[in-house]
């Protein structure tokens, strides 16, 4: 996929409210400052790659690109599942991704189970991807540990107030 491995941090905000968290798939939503910033080479949909909250550890991670057809949002947003249970809420905090794969486009569904059923099926595939030498790899790049670095990997690095 063009574009790929693409890297990006910024703050975490408040989202659309619509309990994700209760659906048991909390996504951590980036502003419009980053939304604006994806290259047109990005298309919308499902990816999948390497996520960290500050300067913690480094898990594997879901993202969520576009309009959510099954909700028919009016806003392009970009959300983040990081596969790791955290303690506690981390709004206002810094979330730096490197999206490294593309799953599938967005789509609506017949019903909301449909959707977590789809979204699990992603975490999954997320999961399994991940787990190859190429990908791997890319958890080790300095945009990660070095932060404030430009990443040496191909790809654009936005800054965000850090
Ligand atoms: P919102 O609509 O405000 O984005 P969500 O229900 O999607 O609300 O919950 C997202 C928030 O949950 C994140 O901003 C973050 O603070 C918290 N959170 C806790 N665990 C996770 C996780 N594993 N992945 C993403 N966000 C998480
Ligand atoms: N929303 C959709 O409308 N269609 C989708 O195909 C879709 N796929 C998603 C896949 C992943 C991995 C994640 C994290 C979210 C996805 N969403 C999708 C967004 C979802 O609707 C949104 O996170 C919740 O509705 C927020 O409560
Ligand atoms: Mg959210």
């Amino acid at each position: 996929m063009k574009g790929l491995p693409y890297f990006c941090r910024g703050e975490v905000i408040r989202g659309f409210g619509r309990g994700s968290k209760e659906l048991g798939i909390p996504t951590a939503n980036f502003p419009d400052s980053v939304v604006d910033h994806l290259p047109a080479d990005v298309s919308t949909g499902i990816y999948y790659g390497w996520a960290c909250v500050d300067n913690g550890d480094i898990h594997k991670m879901v993202m969520s690109i576009g309009w959510n057809p099954y909700y028919k949002n009016t806003k392009k947003s970009m959300e983040t599942h990081v596969i790791h249970t955290f303690k506690e809420d981390f709004y206002g905090q810094i979330l730096s991704v490197v999206m490294v794969g593309y799953i599938r486009p967005e789509r609506s569904y017949d019903s909301l189970e449909a959707l977590i059923s789809a979204i699990n099926n992603d975490i999954e595939e997320a999961k399994a991807r991940l787990e190859v030498p190429e990908h791997m790899k890319l958890k080790e790049d300095n945009f990660f540990t070095a932060s404030g670095s430009t990443s040496k990997s191909t790809g654009s690095t936005i800054m965000n107030g850090h």
